[in-house]
């Protein structure tokens, strides 16, 4: 599979979408993105993952979040990819632009619809109660 996808829309505009299963990444995403962070000097606190289909082809793709603590504080950052699947040894991949943690995805055909956590005015950092949303639209 290709991985091309046109734009990351910022309209706030949640499609009527199937909400796909959040997992564990798999572990060979999981490992390379540690080895990754390792090199670079950073540390991997854990990798989440949706499994999907982008193009409907018939091969699975995963949505990947890892997660990465700031050293010596207890806040987090993360990186967003997609990663080709199983059928390809999750060869490749293209990290997408994305600054917030991923709460929900959902996908309706080639529209792929991202739910993401939001501090709200009051929210303690540590727990936004928000959320906004983001899709985007794979080009085969
Ligand atoms: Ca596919």
């Amino acid at each position: 599979m290709r991985l091309a996808f046109a734009a990351l829309s910022l309209l706030a505009l949640p499609a009527l979408a199937g909400p796909l299963l959040q997992t564990d990444a798999p572990e060979p995403i999981r490992a390379a993105l540690a080895a990754e962070a390792q090199a670079e000097g950073a540390l991997l606190e854990g990798a989440i993952g949706w499994e999907l289909d982008l193009e409907g082809d018939g091969t699975t793709e995963w949505l990947v979040q890892g997660i990465y603590p700031f050293i010596g504080g207890n806040a987090v950052y993360v990186r967003t990819f997609l990663y080709d699947g199983a059928d390809t040894g999750f060869a490749t991949r293209a990290e997408v632009d994305l600054p917030r943690s991923l709460k929900a995805v959902a996908q309706d055909g080639p529209t792929i619809t991202l739910t993401l956590y939001e501090l709200k005015q009051g929210d303690p950092r540590c727990c936004p109660t928000g959320e906004s949303y983001r899709t985007l639209t794979i080009t085969p």
